[in-house]
């Protein structure tokens, strides 16, 4: 049998494990990249490693969430990330430079490397064929300190594509009708490879559009093989030397496999409030929107943003809509300038936001009370957008575009335009907005902290008995942005977990720190992919400062599950999940023996309010275990070496 791509660079990487699937694997990182409201996180806690400089071949970090400075907060943040990256080698990329997942794409990403990120859109990068996952902070402190990942060895899911996408369809609407059929826990566990000739159809910014979302799916990452796309954007972006071709064995061996044929996908949204609550526009009744938001890792490319240009040209935003558009990098705001496409924006009434995430967290641009906003973002979780109420919509930039015109959700079929435009043959970067590594020995030895950061709550060794009552019972699909919302007001203490402590649940309950207080901590119950979204770890670090003991679900979310176990929180799921139903808010729990549980995956939970009990699972790799006991995986990484 032969290999996957993804199977070609995780061998190539391998440093320790047997390459059995489930098993957990630690892998060479080649690249890391964190940005700042994960990053503060991730740079406290490399500092903690005692470390003189980083082991990977490139690390970066980058300003583009918090560059609303609406106090001292943020700007401070800012300084401390700088003074790091010159700390430890690290290149530094200012505000106005762009989102991460963009500019890595445009400057950075290899195919055939490895890349981990503080962010759960890293996978963006496999449009170029790295091996690139989303994780915690202090994931990524250990790959910039020691420069590996563990990982559990995942599935591969080979998605076979044939045909090409009709003009008026994205790449986004592959990926939304992808998450429709598969759901935003259908790849958790796998990697989804790409294959087929219908890949030749998509640019690499496509494939960055379909790897960006496969996070949605609850994938590991996202691959597509390297060909004579890959070569021309290298080439275009000033990076031929960069371009290594990679593809998957004609034999390779794949667990699961489905063909889409492009020529059938059409424009289509995901409705409130999960990315997979698909359905095609033109069986939606004619929804009035009331803003539309253009931009985010997503569909901020060069591409996107000309094909809104060439639908905006010559007409005006629709007097009920405000239409803003946030490009996804510096580059292609000063391209988009400087061709002329800009203006066509500003003519129509878009209104223009400096290169970064801008209103897809909240930062900014919060909708009106129960406001519609369509956007060509990849999340619309309640409350993400600033305001509770407001109903988000995702869709393609062209969907956004002929709806931000007609005032209502619209097929793009319903405006006529044609896209002419080329790329650039040479994209030619500004370089202002970057700052290297300086000389080892010109390199300061202390970082600069403002009084807004906070140390990060130290992690506790798993208790024998756990004896706590349960604190708050969630459903299904609980996400990060519920256990630690983000907005506008709450992203500039995300250095701050005592104030964040607050407002955790907010989304759902008002007073769950309230209830911790006054319980001495507690236990969290929760349905299906507790934790999906973000891979933020201040959705672990609240619940740690809050006294959580364990989490018992009836599933996680990959990422999430690995920062609770990071931080010392116990992630239990249900041996039947039936027996959600049987414990209620405020139940008296007990889960005793924990130690032994451990070794045979077997826990049991009584539940002294009802008097009954209940099976539990608890299946962790011997490095999980250990973490656990020794409370964090701060403590155990700093003695562990791997590889040279
Ligand atoms: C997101 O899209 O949810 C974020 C904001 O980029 C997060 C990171 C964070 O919470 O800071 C992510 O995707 O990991
Ligand atoms: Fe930024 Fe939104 Fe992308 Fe997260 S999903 S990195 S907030 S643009």
């Amino acid at each position: 049998m032969g290999n996957s791509i993804s199977m070609k660079i995780i061998k190539e990487h391998l440093l320790s494990g047997d390459l059995t699937e489930g098993n957990e694997v630690a892998i060479k990182i080649d690249q890391t990249l964190t940005q700042d409201s994960t990053g503060t996180m991730a740079y406290l806690q490399l500092e903690a490693m005692d470390i003189d400089q980083v082991k990977t071949e490139k690390s970066l970090a980058y300003i583009d969430h918090n560059i609303l400075q609406t106090g001292f907060e943020n700007p401070d943040d800012h300084l401390f990330i700088k003074t790091a990256c010159e700390k430890y080698g690290i290149t530094f990329s200012k505000a106005g430079n762009g989102i991460c997942h963009q500019v890595h794409l445009e400057q950075f990403a290899k195919p055939g490397k490895t890349l981990i990120g503080s962010d759960s859109h890293t996978p963006t990068a496999g449009a170029l064929s790295s091996l690139a996952i989303g994780a915690g902070g202090l994931d990524v402190a250990v790959a910039m300190a020691k420069g590996f990942y563990f990982v559990k060895l995942p599935k591969i899911f080979n998605i076979k594509l044939i045909n090409s996408l009709p003009k008026t369809s994205n790449a986004k609407d592959l990926i939304l009708t992808i998450l429709g059929k598969l759901t935003v826990k259908g790849a958790t566990g796998y990697i989804m490879e790409y294959s087929g000739e219908g890949v030749k159809s998509l640019s690499v910014t496509d494939r960055a559009t379909i790897c960006n979302m496969g996070a949605e799916l609850g994938a590991t990452t996202s691959i597509f093989p390297s060909d004579e796309n890959t070569l021309e954007y290298l080439k275009s972006q000033n990076r031929e030397d960069d371009y290594m071709e990679i593809f998957a064995d004609e034999d390779a061996s794949y667990d699961e496999y489905i063909e889409i044929d492009l020529s059938k996908i059409v424009p289509s949204v995901a409705k409130p409030h999960f990315p997979d609550q698909f359905e095609k526009v033109k069986d939606l009744d004619k929804i009035k929107v009331d803003q539309v938001a253009i931009g985010s890792c997503t569909n901020s490319s060069f591409q996107d943003l000309m094909k809104v240009a060439s639908i905006l040209d010559g007409r005006s935003v629709h007097p009920d809509v405000s239409l803003v558009i946030s490009p996804g990098s510096a580059t292609i705001l000063e391209k988009i300038s400087e061709n002329g496409a800009l203006a066509k924006m500003i003519k129509a009434g878009a209104r223009i936001l400096e290169a970064g995430c801008g209103p897809c967290i909240g930062m900014g641009q919060a909708p009106k009370s129960n406001g519609v906003s369509l956007r060509s973002f990849n999340r619309n979780f309640k409350g993400r957008s600033g305001t509770l109420d407001a109903k988000i919509y995702l869709a393609s930039p062209e969907t956004c575009a002929v709806s931000a015109i007609l005032g209502y959700i619209a097929d793009p079929s319903e405006l006529e335009y044609e896209f002419e435009f080329e790329n650039p043959k040479n994209f030619n970067h500004p370089k202002s907005f970057f700052i290297e590594p300086l000389k080892k020995e010109d390199r300061p030895k202390e970082t600069i902290k403002g009084p807004n950061i906070k140390p990060y709550p130290i992690a506790r060794a798993l208790l024998e008995k756990i004896e706590q009552k349960v604190v708050f019972k969630g459903k299904d699909g609980i996400t990060t942005d519920d256990i630690c919302p983000s907005n506008a007001k709450l992203l500039p203490y995300r250095s701050n977990i005592p104030y964040l402590s607050e407002f955790s649940f907010k989304t759902i309950i008002d007073d769950f720190s309230q209830r911790c207080k006054e319980n001495d901590g507690g236990i969290i119950v929760a349905g299906e992919n507790y934790g999906q979204g973000s891979s933020r770890e201040h959705a672990a670090l609240i619940p740690l400062y809050l006294g959580i003991k364990a989490v018992v679900a009836k599933s996680f979310a990959r990422i999430h599950r690995s920062n609770l176990i990071n931080s010392g929180i116990i992630p239990l799921v249900f041996e039947d999940k039936n027996d959600y139903e049987e414990i209620d808010e405020f139940d008296q729990i007990e889960i005793a023996n924990t130690f032994d549980s451990l070794n045979s995956k077997n826990f049991t939970l009584i539940d002294k309010t009802k008097n009954i009990s209940i099976k539990l699972i608890g299946d962790f790799s011997k490095r999980e275990k250990e973490i656990l006991l020794e409370g964090g995986y701060l403590n155990y990484a700093k003695n562990l070496n791997l590889g040279d």
